[in-house]
């Protein structure tokens, strides 16, 4: 799938031409599952418009029911990062955890887990699947990427969304192989792009990825990425490990690993 350049700027012209092209808002609740509707009636939610742009080319990831969900879902590459600035979250139940968002943002947002739940929340019953080979199909509650991104307010020239992660995935000293990812802003604002602190119901386990994670349902497992430390809008990914957007693609896996 080829991928359109697409600033903040560009966002808002799509968002008037799918007005334009009388895509309604009764149109575009239809196509969303009826658990996330309450989500749609919040005041506070802006990104209406820019979610609709988005959805006129931009089909949803399948959602489950609760009896589709699997058994047991197996916990993949890092499962407990081991820095002493993890750990010591760990032991404090992440009561001193933040999530920042920065880089080209005019608000800068620095929120706790307690201002995070306040927000208003999203729950989606979804597949996910590993490039190595399995799937599992698990329950994720959390707040949708694009709500804090309209807080963050982002600059004109933003094009990629960043996320730094606590774990060093190989075991180097320098902090080279730190775990990063990075997306578009067409996923970022997909109305199935949230930042999980709950799973199946409980909150995320160490193992899969606490205090918080993403979840971006229309690419393959390693772009959800874990252990969420810090957001940062950008206009270009060459400033970040080699180069590539994120740590398997700078390995060699596709930057977009479109399911
Ligand atoms: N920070 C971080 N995020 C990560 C990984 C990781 O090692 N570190 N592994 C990725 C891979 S390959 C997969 S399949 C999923 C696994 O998520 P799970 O442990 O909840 O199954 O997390 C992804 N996100
Ligand atoms: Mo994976």
């Amino acid at each position: 799938m080829k991928k359109k350049l697409l600033t903040r700027r560009s966002v808002l012209t799509a968002g008037a031409v799918a007005a334009v092209g009388g895509l309604t808002v009764a149109g575009y609740r239809s196509l969303i599952a009826p658990n996330s509707l309450r989500i749609l009636e919040s005041a506070e939610y802006v990104t209406l418009n820019a979610q609709r742009a988005l959805l006129a080319n931009q089909p949803l990831a399948r959602e489950f029911g609760v009896a589709d969900m699997s058994p047991t879902f197996k916990a993949n590459g890092t499962t407990n990062p081991e820095s002493q600035a993890y750990q010591a979250m760990v032991q404090n139940n992440f009561s001193t955890w933040r999530l920042k968002i920065d880089g080209l943002v005019t608000n800068p947002v620095n929120l706790s887990m307690a201002d995070l739940k306040r927000l208003p929340q999203r729950t989606q019953i979804t597949r996910h699947d590993c490039v190595e080979g399995w799937s599992a199909i698990g329950k994720w509650t959390g707040v949708p990427l694009g709500q804090l991104l309209e807080k963050a307010g982002m600059a004109d020239n933003a094009r990629y969304v960043v996320f730094h992660c606590a774990d060093d995935y190989y075991e180097a000293a320098d902090g080279s192989a730190r775990y990063y990812e990075s997306i578009d802003l067409f996923d970022a604002f997909h109305p199935q792009t949230i930042l999980a602190h709950t799973m199946n119901d409980a909150p995320l386990k160490v193992a899969h990825g606490a205090p918080l994670r993403l979840r971006v349902e229309r690419q393959l497992g390693y772009k959800h990425a874990k252990y969420l430390m810090r957001i940062e809008v950008t206009d270009k990914l060459s400033h970040l490990g080699q180069g590539k957007g994120g740590f398997w693609p700078d390995r060699g896996y596709e930057w977009y690993a479109g399911i």
